[in-house]
């Protein structure tokens, strides 16, 4: 013998498992993959509701009155408690966030290194302020230069010895044109004589700032690439005296009012007549000697460091460029940055600068 359930009674039995199956379900789902699978499996298209409500039509008109009502009902009872369970969910992941993002604020702060200027680059600016400030104009020029500009324009034709005063590094480039032009590394700064008097008509007055190169050994006053900055002023009646004058505001601007500044004779090929400028040493304090008694390592035991050279330019480097000497006349000076440095700061070998040794240029 075989039960037939009734469809009434059918229909009250899986409605009853639905709802109950359905609430226990949902009071276990504890993560967003069971919580999803839960609302798939009852409020889903084909879920177990959707399947309630199809099988309403299977039963009188009075019984879906009856049922339809409460299928109904459970439907939105289990979407509210479905939704209700879901932002449970999100809280908990948003608390579990926050708790794991929070700032310990009373952990020690990680220190930001700051960058700083180079030191040299530090005191090719200062140079550069303090001629901008008394009217120069600042003008720079290539690294890689021709002879030309190098030596023939500044009165230092081919084998010229004067050529000796700056150990030359060669490119090793041949010129195919039949002038045979020859490049190097400039030796000094002085070429940007020629190139700004080949452009422009006086009055003249700029500094060129920049890195030269020699091929010499290096010691405590010298490295074989370094700086220079470059002065050139020309115009119509300018004296030794303008240069001169020049020059002690420059020092007293660097140096200070009390610092001993020295001219003396010298010769360079493109100025007549030629100087060397020197400062008194700041280690010896201008005796020669150190505190030990030795002769002053930094000065030679002379109690001067030469900062630069200067002079009068040289009326054949007006008539290269194509200027008067009778007309105009001027000045032009060469100054070594690092050894400015190593007067103010205390330095006692240049080499320093360029050991790239972060314990030296942090002083800076
Ligand atoms: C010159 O280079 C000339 N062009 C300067 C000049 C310009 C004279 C215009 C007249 C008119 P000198 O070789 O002396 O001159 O170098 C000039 C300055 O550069 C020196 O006084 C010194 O401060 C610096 N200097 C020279 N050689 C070195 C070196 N090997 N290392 C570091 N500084 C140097």
């Amino acid at each position: 013998m075989t039960s037939q359930l009734s469809p009434d009674i059918a229909f009250m039995t899986r409605f009853r498992s639905v709802n109950d199956n359905a609430e226990a379900e949902l009071n276990r789902a504890r993560d967003t993959a069971s919580l999803e699978a839960w609302r798939i499996k009852y409020l889903g298209r084909r879920g177990q509701l959707s399947e309630l409500t199809q099988q309403l039509g299977k039963l009188t008109l009075d019984q879906r009155r009856d049922w339809g009502p409460l299928v109904n009902n459970v439907k939105s009872t289990l979407e509210a408690k479905f939704a209700a369970a879901q932002n449970a969910l999100e809280r908990q992941a948003a608390d579990a966030k926050l708790a794991s993002d929070q700032l310990d604020v009373t952990l020690p702060g990680r220190p930001v290194t700051l960058g700083r200027l180079h030191p040299v680059t530090q005191m090719v600016r200062e140079i550069c302020a303090a001629f901008t400030s008394m009217g120069f104009d600042v003008v720079e020029g290539p690294e890689v230069e021709w002879e030309r500009y190098n030596f023939d324009l500044l009165n230092i034709p081919r084998d010229h010895p004067a050529r000796d005063m700056w150990d030359t590094l060669w490119i090793d480039w041949t010129d195919p044109t039949p002038e045979g032009r020859r490049m190097l590394l400039r030796t000094h700064t002085s070429p940007m004589q020629g190139r700004i008097m080949e452009k422009a008509k006086p009055p003249i007055r700029v500094i060129v700032p920049g890195k030269v190169f020699r091929h010499e050994a290096t010691d405590a006053r010298h490295e074989w690439h370094f700086y220079q900055v470059e002065g050139l002023a020309v115009d119509k009646d300018i004296t030794f005296a303008d240069l001169k004058g020049t020059l002690y505001e420059f020092a007293r601007r660097i140096f200070g009012a009390d610092r001993r500044i020295r001219f003396r004779c010298d010769y360079f090929p493109f100025v007549e007549p030629g100087v060397d400028v020197s400062v008194d040493c700041f280690i010896c304090k201008g005796t020669g000697v150190m505190s030990n008694g030795h002769g002053c390592r930094v000065c030679s035991a002379t109690g001067w460091l030469e900062i630069m050279g200067a002079g009068m330019v040289h009326p054949n480097v007006f008539k290269a460029v194509g200027y008067d000497p009778e007309e105009y006349t001027g000045f032009a000076f060469g100054m070594g940055p690092e050894r400015i440095a190593m007067l103010k700061y205390g330095i006692d070998d240049i080499r320093h600068f360029y050991a790239n040794d972060v314990r030296f240029l942090r002083q800076f």
